[in-house]
């Protein structure tokens, strides 16, 4: 069997006047500690950089993009990617990201995948943009992920990392069973994702009791039906005035949590995963081949 131990670095709240290297310097604490124990890879939440900045709404272009990194690694995270290979440990860092792609400026909520040597392995962009793209004052916050960010363009990328196949996803894509499935269909053993996660949501006021729930019940049915080792980590805490789920988890190809954050501030989650765990569910009750039915799908891509 092949094992990989996982640590999930749950950040507490990073405010605005919070810069760069303060981050990263907890970030590197986090290595360390993940070092002790043993840890293989680390991962990150979404938008580790910074504050969560779609909160606000911005017009200045300057403001926006002070929040964006225009190279990875950058002046301020090279120590973090230092780091990591100096401790043999690869990890999974979520940023926004702008990029100039296609002769224009392009920008992206990105994660990036990096091997134990300090090589960006892969690289993911967040496909499921929530919240609004227009300023609503009448919300306590806005969530203006559709005004800042475009979808991504590089689908739901599989890779051979760390001895397994990898894959990303972010935040709010955790909700939705194509993301899952369209990298099930790659095989995947295990899915690396972060979060930023408003306990409270304005449109919908009524769910924010079943928030815990509903992270949750999303990744333990992401795992189980696909028979994929799933590491979800928060950013938590109280950001701003805005308080976020913590309750970071790993969650075993069985679907059940194995490993849990006990707290809201940064806190490492750490778990040694059987890589071979998945195989009994991809080859009896998920076995693709033998079970899927796609011409019955149809609908799930044509609308
Ligand atoms: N960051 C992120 O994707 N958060 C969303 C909150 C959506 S509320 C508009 C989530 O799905 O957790």
């Amino acid at each position: 069997t092949r094992f990989l131990t996982v640590g999930a670095a749950q950040m507490g709240p990073i405010q605005r006047s919070h810069t760069r290297r303060d981050v990263v310097e907890r970030l590197i604490a986090h290595l360390r500690e993940a070092r002790r124990m043993g840890c293989d890879l680390v991962v990150f939440p979404e938008l580790t950089l910074t504050t969560f900045f779609p909160r606000w709404w911005m017009k200045d272009q300057a403001e926006i993009d002070s929040f964006f990194e225009q190279e990875m690694p950058s002046n301020e995270t090279a120590a973090l990617f230092n780091e990591a290979k100096r401790l043999d440990m690869g990890f999974c860092l979520g940023y926004a990201e702008l990029a100039n792609e296609d002769g224009r400026i392009r920008r992206f909520n990105t994660s990036i995948l990096v091997e134990r040597d300090g090589r960006i392995v892969a690289k993911y962009r967040k496909v499921h943009l929530p919240g609004h793209a227009g300023h609503e004052p009448e919300r306590p916050f806005q969530h203006l992920e559709k005004r800042y960010f475009e979808v991504g363009n590089l689908g739901f990328p599989v890779v051979k990392a760390f001895g397994a196949n990898m894959g990303m996803c972010i935040c709010n894509d955790r909700r939705w069973p194509e993301t899952y499935r369209v990298m099930g269909l790659q095989n995947v053993e295990m899915v690396l994702l972060g979060y930023n996660t408003p306990l409270h949501n304005a449109p919908s006021p009524d769910h924010d009791e079943h928030s815990w729930f509903h992270n949750q019940l999303s990744m333990q049915a992401g795992a189980y039906q696909n028979g994929t080792w799933v590491v979800g980590v928060a950013k938590g805490g109280t950001e701003e005035g805005v308080p976020s789920l913590a309750d970071s988890m790993i969650v075993a190809p069985s679907g059940k949590v194995v490993a849990r954050a006990g707290g809201d501030g940064d806190e490492l989650v750490v778990h040694r995963c059987d890589l071979d765990a998945g195989k009994s569910y991809k080859t009896t009750t998920f076995n693709f081949a033998v079970h899927r039915q796609p011409d019955q799908y149809r609908m799930i891509v044509e609308r």
